[in-house]
């Protein structure tokens, strides 16, 4: 019979989790024993929690399943409260294993270490950022309270929260059953897709807008085969970038409003039906609009609701969705045949000179690189490094390009490495990297080599844009490359095209260490796209004033 332990453990990687992450502390300390024992999942640990979260939740975004932090009681389980806000934020489903106090230390009359407020101030915390969460304090429930959460997190994409007694985890238990998805009824399935294709039936220039759900649900291909035989026309959204990277044939580019590329706008602002799939109505994504969406020709699939007009069907996935408007297209709803703008273009052809390096040069730099050695999966942080990723060929992404939480790119970028093995392109401001650039110094333990390329312009750069007389930004000069070597990677600074072009060369043939590369870059010098996207902002913001 299974032990509490082994059941969650087991009914984890039953549910699709391939990997743990986490930090140990004495409440989780017998439940990282049954880790390390039983080899059910790997596990790797990190420095501080919330790197721990940031690793999690990339792993869950480019595995599309669930990624899983494991952390002790309060000190451990509020320090990753933001990366799991913004993993809730941007709909990525991370399972958070949190320990807890036993029962009879509940009733000690001590208050325990840890403890913030009251015992369960943790589960009240966790309760509004997590779609669902269950306490295994009864080994007699525990399995289908688990089995429950770890539906809700598959089928909403969202955290959810399991707390485990320290006390309950050898106790024995069920196995941990795999609940079935539920699905969208039938008749409402079919109403809805027959409302979306005459919509579309009767539209000239219908566009598909995605976002990121669309990779949680592992649906890429099949949008981009319901895309290809609607004959529609796909721009991602800022959040959704790097999406379709294996279906370039119907991507048309990445929607940033004023800010992007004016051919990608004018499709999207002038489209006469809009298929919005997984898309997160955020104003990273649509502030820069400037149209306002009509919704008589809108559709909104998203968090198992699909909005048509003003009315809207709840409980309906958009798996089922996209896999019903695929069986319509073609007999029901035509393609039609559209002359479409061309691709958009980024920048590349560096000329390796002397001349001293720009935020937008990464952006050729890297599309150079990619070119000659093949892609590369990429983790932003927030910071102009997100705007040079805008200018970067469509790779798969992984950034918080909604919640825009800092200190995400470096641990999401061990995440993926040490989730799927491959080896990630991290952009990384200085100021973010000063948040958790450290945790570099864990690649050695596991053999991962990612490289980072950290744009340091000693400041907060994205701050001084809106706000330029403020000396509050300024930050000192750290010299991040002469730290590499004793975390136990390769450091160099380059400040001109040719040492860039040619430190990417070299980390590329480097394998085994982290390279990190230091771009040096003046204060106030922006990426072509944040500068767009600060001056859309500002106009937006006097047309609202005035
Ligand atoms: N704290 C967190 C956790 N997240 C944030 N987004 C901010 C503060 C506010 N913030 C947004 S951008 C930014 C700050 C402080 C500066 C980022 O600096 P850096 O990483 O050096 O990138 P740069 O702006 O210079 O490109």
């Amino acid at each position: 019979m299974p032990t509490l332990a082994t059941a969650l453990l087991q009914g984890l990687k039953d549910h699709g989790a391939r990997e743990l992450f986490g930090i140990p502390g004495d409440f989780i300390l017998p439940l990282f024993k049954v880790v390390e024992e039983s080899g059910i999942l790997p596990y790797f640990t990190l420095s501080h929690e919330p790197a721990v979260g940031f690793a999690a939740d990339a792993a869950a975004r480019y595995q599309s399943t669930l990624g899983v932090v494991v952390v002790t009681y309060g000190a451990g389980a509020f320090n990753v409260v933001n990366a799991v806000a913004g993993a809730y934020a941007e709909r990525s489903p991370v399972v958070v294993v949190a320990g807890a106090p036993g029962a009879r230390e509940r009733t000690s009359g001590l208050l325990l270490h840890h403890q913030a407020r009251s015992i369960d101030t943790q589960l009240a915390v966790f309760r509004e950022i997590t779609c669902d969460q269950a306490v295994l304090d009864d080994p007699a429930t525990a399995p289908q309270a688990i089995a429950r959460v770890l539906r809700s997190a598959r089928e909403r994409s969202l955290p959810v929260y399991i707390e485990v007694p320290r006390d309950r985890v050898d106790a024995p238990v069920a196995p941990v059953p795999v609940l079935p998805r539920r699905t969208a009824d039938p008749d409402a399935l079919a109403e809805c897709a027959g409302e979306i294709a005459a919509l579309l039936g009767r539209a000239e220039r219908p566009v598909m807008v995605v976002d990121v759900e669309i990779r949680r649900y592992g649906l890429e291909e099949r949008v981009a085969t319901l895309a290809r035989r609607l004959g529609l026309p796909v721009v991602t959204t800022f959040m959704g970038r790097g999406l379709l990277q294996a279906a370039p044939d119907v991507r048309r580019g990445t929607y940033l409003g004023s800010a992007g590329d004016p051919a990608v706008t004018r499709l999207v602002e002038e489209a006469d039906a809009l298929l919005l799939l997984g898309v997160i109505l955020c104003d990273t994504n649509f502030a820069l609009s400037e149209k306002r969406f009509d919704w008589r020709h809108t559709v909104l699939a998203i968090d198992r609701g699909v909005r048509i007009g003003h009315h809207t069907y709840p409980e309906l996935p958009i798996e089922d969705l996209v896999d019903a408007l695929i069986a319509r297209a073609g007999p029901e709803i035509a393609a039609r045949p559209r002359t479409l703008p061309p691709l958009e273009d980024y920048p590349r052809g560096l000329v390796a000179d002397d001349t001293p390096l720009a935020p937008s040069d990464v952006a050729a730099a890297v599309n150079d690189l990619l070119d000659r050695h093949g892609p590369l999966p990429m983790t932003a942080d927030i910071g102009d490094c997100l705007f040079v990723a805008m200018e970067i060929d469509n790779t798969a992404l992984a950034a918080p390009g909604y919640y825009a939480g800092m200190g995400f790119g470096v641990p999401a970028g061990i995440g993926v490495a040490a989730a799927t093995g491959q080896r990630p392109l991290i952009l990384v401001g200085d100021g973010a990297f000063q948040m958790t650039g450290w945790e570099l110094g864990n690649c050695r333990r596991y053999g991962l080599d990612p490289i980072v390329l950290l744009f340091n312009n000693a400041s907060w750069e994205m701050l001084r844009v809106f706000q330029p007389e403020s000396r509050f930004n300024d930050l000192s000069d750290w010299n991040f490359a002469a730290m590499a070597p004793a975390l136990g990677g390769h450091g160099e600074r380059v400040a001109t095209r040719r040492e860039l072009a040619a430190a990417l060369e070299r980390a590329i043939a480097r394998r085994g260490m982290f390279s990190l590369i230091e771009v040096m870059l003046p204060r106030g010098a922006t990426s072509r796209t944040l500068a767009r996207f600060v001056t859309g902002l500002k106009s937006a913001r006097d047309r609202q004033a005035g």
